[in-house]
């Protein structure tokens, strides 16, 4: 039996993913525009995924475990156990204005339209703030919504800070610090148990390695 885990496919996540496998003491060889492929020394199977999609497949169990962004774990909400954070693929999900707004707190994002990809994160924000906003969801590009009109405000992930200062706006508040995740499924049998124990034994070692 072999240990099946999700990584991204192409993007931020998908080489130090396969860097923190490297790091294990894991042999894969990810060839481009493969859609899977086998550790040669440890029985692990990869799947290469959309981030957005990993979630759904380890709740699923399509997929056993699964390394993806806490961000996309809270924001599509499925039933996963995390069981380590991953030390890359830090950034945090943040409110942001246009400069030249005055920002007195997070009141003042009450009756306004916030742009963002994240719906369901900054809903239960603005909800336990109590604050009522007209949320639109839109897939991309979010930080361009004010100057084109569309928004008031946005919510998105935020890194160096430089895209929002690029399109004229500051960050004002920060709603959830996020980083990579390994998530897990929630019934796996004994076997895949052992085997995501050896792992994590392993993600500990390098993780304190670098300390
Ligand atoms: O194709 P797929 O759906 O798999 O990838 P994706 O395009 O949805 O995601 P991708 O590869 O952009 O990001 C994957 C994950 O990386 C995110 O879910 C986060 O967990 C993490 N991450 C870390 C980031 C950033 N930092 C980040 N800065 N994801 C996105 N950004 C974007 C942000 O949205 C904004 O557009 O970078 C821009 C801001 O960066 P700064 O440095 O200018 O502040
Ligand atoms: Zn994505």
């Amino acid at each position: 039996m072999k240990l099946r885990i999700a990584i991204q496919k192409s993007g931020r996540l998908h080489e130090d993913s396969i860097k923190l496998l490297k790091e294990c003491g894991i042999d894969i060889n990810n060839g481009v525009n493969k859609l899977k492929t086998e550790a040669s020394n440890f029985p692990l199977e990869v799947f290469f995924l959309r981030d957005d999609d990993i979630p759904q497949y380890v709740e699923d169990g399509v997929a056993d475990i699964g390394m993806v962004g806490e961000n996309v774990v809270l924001e599509k909400n499925r039933s996963v156990k995390v069981a380590t954070k991953l030390g890359f693929g830090k950034c945090r999900l943040s409110l942001a204005v246009p400069r030249s707004v005055e920002y007195n707190g997070v009141k003042d994002m009450d009756k306004l339209r916030i742009a963002t990809s994240y719906p369901v994160i900054l809903e239960k924000f603005l909800k336990e703030n109590g604050i009522t906003a007209d949320i639109h969801e839109i897939s991309g590009s979010v930080e361009i919504a004010p100057g084109i009109g569309l928004a008031d405000a946005i919510c998105d992930l935020v890194s160096s800070g430089s895209t929002l200062f690029m399109n004229g706006l500051k960050e004002v508040e920060v709603i959830l610090k996020s980083e990579s995740v390994l998530i897990t499924n929630n019934n796996l049998n004994a076997e895949q148990q052992q085997l995501l124990e050896k792992l994590l034994f392993r993600i500990q070692a390098v993780k304190k390695a670098k300390n």
